[in-house]
């Protein structure tokens, strides 16, 4: 069959190059309209909608491991019409606008490129937005809304430098295979164009050495490390390289935040200076334990994860006593810092009654969090300490 020679033909390459060994581009397809039982690529998932999928990460998952498995792994879309099958012979990522050669790159022209891999965490902005009192409008996530992954692709960059940046460009935009309805804009996202000619942002093939689910952007997503994933762009099958900054709904109109600290105003505000989301801020989860009885005078064993936004993880710290002292954690080995990190504490035993345990994470920057709440009417961004109590008995 046609389908199984091009397929080996582009695994053959895969195997060919260097590092990593992706066992050849399968193409993946999904029957029909995705609905509960139709998400063979995801498993034991909370679905908080079925059409477009949102499927959060039950929070056990994070205590198995620092990497997030990508069968494990949280689907975010906004628009019904996601693709549920991609010819792998003739997909092309097309660059184009302002350009000095507009191309088309085959899957087989990108895995002949130079290789790039990172650690990184893909956090949704909107990650813990059922934690937002008053309660905001959109995706009522916990806090399953993120995952870490190892992303394997090529520079954005050195796609750029192939098509030729002309003088005069501002930002470069990203857009997928996903379609709106109607009138509605189609999901893109821009980045400056300094940004998008780094060298941290990427162009994924690869989750944890795998190709990347469907539901996850297959064959191609954008990787930013140390942004929300807003930016992630998922099924990106167009670059556009603009002359002026993208007004267009998504950038614009859509993941706006208030320009105070940790995009906090007061519950209710609405009119309030505004800014596109951006970079991560830390954040530190205890997974091994949730609120509920323990034996009093007994050592507690705790650990977590903490991220620690677009800087990696400086501390992580325990309080019992309302935050008045800290103790530091043992950080776990360091994939970077992009990725989680793990930590570990054992506390001492404490008295019969009830404590509250809080945990923060601060970042190389010196950045940390707080345990006052945050509020904004997207739901954007939260980063309050987080904290178990603990019925000694
Ligand atoms: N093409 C496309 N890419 C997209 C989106 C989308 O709707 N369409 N949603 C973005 C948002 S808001 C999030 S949170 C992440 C989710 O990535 P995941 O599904 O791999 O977890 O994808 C981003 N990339
Ligand atoms: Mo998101």
């Amino acid at each position: 069959m046609a389908e199984i020679d091009r397929r080996d033909a582009l695994a053959a390459l895969a195997i060919g190059g260097a590092g990593l060994t992706l066992p050849g581009w399968a193409m993946p397809a999904i029957a029909g309209t995705p609905r509960l039982a139709d998400f063979p690529e995801k498993r034991g998932m909370l679905i908080r909608r079925q059409r477009a999928p949102l499927l959060e990460t039950p929070f056990e998952v994070f205590d198995q491991g620092i990497i997030t498995p990508n069968d494990r792994f949280f689907v975010r879309w906004h628009y019904d019409d996601i693709p549920l099958n991609v010819d792998v012979a003739t997909f092309r990522l097309r660059v184009g606008g302002r350009v000095k050669t507009p191309i088309a790159l085959s899957l087989a022209d990108i895995l002949k490129m130079p290789r790039v891999e990172v650690t990184a965490v893909n956090q949704c902005s909107g990650n813990s937005r059922s934690a937002f009192s008053p309660r905001v409008p959109g995706a009522q996530w916990a806090d399953g809304a993120m995952g870490n992954a190892v992303w394997t692709g090529v520079r954005l960059k050195d796609v750029l430098v192939r098509a030729g940046v002309k003088p005069g460009a501002v930002a470069v935009r990203l857009s997928g295979l996903d379609r709106p309805p109607g009138e509605a804009p189609w999901y893109a996202k821009s980045l400056d164009i300094d940004h998008a000619l780094g060298d941290d942002v990427m162009i994924a093939f690869a989750m944890n050495g795998q190709q990347l689910p469907l539901l996850s952007g297959f064959p191609l997503r954008i990787v930013v490390p140390g942004w929300f994933s807003t930016y992630w762009v998922k099924a990106l099958d167009r670059i556009e390289v603009l002359a002026a900054p993208d007004t267009g709904y998504w950038m614009a109109k859509a993941y706006q935040i208030p320009t105070t600290p940790r995009a906090n105003v007061p519950p209710g505000a609405h009119d309030f200076a505004k800014q596109p989301i951006s970079r991560m801020i830390p954040r530190a989860f205890i997974t091994n334990r949730a609120s509920g009885p323990a034996p009093a005078s007994r050592p507690i064993a705790l650990r977590g994860i903490a991220l620690g936004g677009d800087s990696g993880v400086a501390k992580v710290e325990l309080s019992v006593d309302n935050g008045q002292h800290w103790r530091s954690a043992r950080l776990g080995r360091d994939f970077g810092r992009y990725s989680f990190r793990g930590w570990d504490l054992t506390l001492p035993g404490m008295p019969r009654g009830r404590h509250t345990i809080m945990v923060r994470a601060t970042n190389a920057a010196g950045e940390t969090q707080r345990p006052d709440a945050i509020w904004n009417p997207s739901g954007y961004m939260l980063n309050t300490i987080q904290h178990i109590m603990v019925d000694a008995t």
